[in-house]
């Protein structure tokens, strides 16, 4: 690990897109949110269009920028490698990063494997052995209200976990002649809906309740199985009107049921066909003593039936996440005043920052991440061999610090 002795933390950034531009609104903002012991520099972000990449380190607010990942990880004035590239990059990228001695950020899901997933644990339990953290970006954890429900259900205040109950819905790519965009492609994304917001739900779910998915039976369907690419593309078939077309390789949606290690039965839908619902996260858990749920669309709420009240004064109240003692939120506004999906992210650096000066390991870890990737992995087989009931590969760490 380079030396670095004015209490910076220098990172390069890998990918500057949709994740890209949200992590580095949370790389600007940790250090004026936060007190943390080291001071973030944003040292430059790389991307291959020397053009584009340079627009957005001018944007979003990097030193510099670099046209090859290589070159950021062999930067002795570089400490973290913040990982938003698309899924098919993650493990050559991380994998190489950390035997630099970069500590690495990498967003979800960890890879597009089971086998590549292992790859990176392997590479990050090496690594830690000289002090090298890593961090996998399921960024809804650190969203208050859903840190908060995790407290809850940790504190006993719904009893015993009955039922889980998960969506994640969105509606971007109904229209036909949306193009075949890389998360729609197998080998660059490794799944569709089911890896990029189908991972959310699997591990916010397993945070929340501390619980591990230990079989499921799952559907997927493809709805739209070919879509428009720029007709320079080689090696596809073209449409009557001269456009060339490809295959769609992934899924539009995956619905799967799912049997928890603490004994609750969950349902999860994971769709980008789901007409109107734009970023739909919700998480219903109920138990024996109440339920909580979760809704993405009002992130700074939580709705709580506290069944052990007098039964004059049951119903669903609403929590409103904003008060100093909530998760995250004494570092920003005073009661009511409302943050954002952007603040997850913020508070997503800012435990990495702590975890990296204290020396430990932040969360969710790589072994967690695979976690995920072992369940996306069951969902696909399930699916594969008509729903069958499918069992759920276990690895040795627990779900959730
Ligand atoms: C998909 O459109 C996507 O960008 C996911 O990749 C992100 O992880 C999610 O937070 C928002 O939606």
């Amino acid at each position: 690990m380079s030396t670095n002795d004015n209490k910076e933390l220098r990172v390069g950034m890998v990918g500057y897109a949709f994740m890209g531009a949200a992590h580095s609104q949370a790389w600007r903002t940790v250090n004026r949110a936060f007190d943390l012991p080291l001071r973030v520099r944003m040292a430059a972000v790389c991307g291959r269009d020397e053009a584009k990449v340079s627009e957005a380190a001018d944007k979003l607010g990097w030193d510099g920028y670099v046209t090859d990942w290589r070159e950021l990880i062999a930067r002795d004035d570089i400490d973290v490698i913040d990982v938003c590239t698309p899924g098919d990059s993650h493990a050559e990228i991380t994998i190489a990063a950390l035997a630099a001695g970069k500590h690495v950020m990498c967003e979800k899901p960890l890879a597009n494997s089971v086998a590549e997933a292992r790859a990176m644990v392997d590479a990050a339990a090496a690594a830690r052995e000289s002090g090298i953290r890593t961090l996998c970006g399921f960024n809804y954890r650190r969203v208050p209200a859903a840190a908060l429900m995790r407290q809850m259900v940790a504190a006993g205040r719904l009893g015993v976990i009955r039922h889980v109950r998960a969506v994640y819905l969105q509606d971007w790519i109904t229209d036909p002649q949306f193009p075949l965009v890389w998360r729609l492609q197998q080998e660059r994304a490794g799944s569709g809906a089911l890896g990029d917001i189908g991972a959310h739900i699997i591990d916010l779910t397993q945070y929340i309740t501390g619980q591990r998915i230990t079989g499921v039976s799952a559907l997927t369907e493809t709805f739209i199985k070919e879509r428009p690419i720029p007709a320079e593309a080689s090696g596809l078939a073209a449409t009557g009107n001269g456009q060339a077309v490809g295959q769609v390789t992934v899924d539009d949606a995956a619905l799967f049921t799912a049997r928890l290690s603490g004994g609750a039965i969950a349902t999860y839908e994971a769709s980008r066909f789901a007409m109107g619902r734009k970023n739909g996260l919700r998480v219903e858990i109920n138990g024996s003593l109440g339920s909580l749920v979760f809704d993405l669309e009002r992130l700074n709420e939580l709705e709580f039936y506290d069944a052990t009240k007098p039964s004059a004064e049951q119903g669903f109240n609403r929590i409103l996440v904003t008060e100093p003692e909530h998760p995250y939120l004494s570092a920003w506004w005073p009661p009511g005043h409302i943050i954002g999906y952007e603040h997850s992210f913020t508070h997503q650096m800012r435990d990495f920052v702590q975890a990296v000066a204290e020396g430990v390991d932040p969360h969710p870890s790589f072994e967690e991440a695979l976690g995920v990737q072992l369940v996306l992995e069951a969902v696909q087989s399930s699916a594969a061999s008509g729903s069958a009931w499918t069992q759920v590969a276990q690895p040795a760490v627990p779900v959730a610090a």
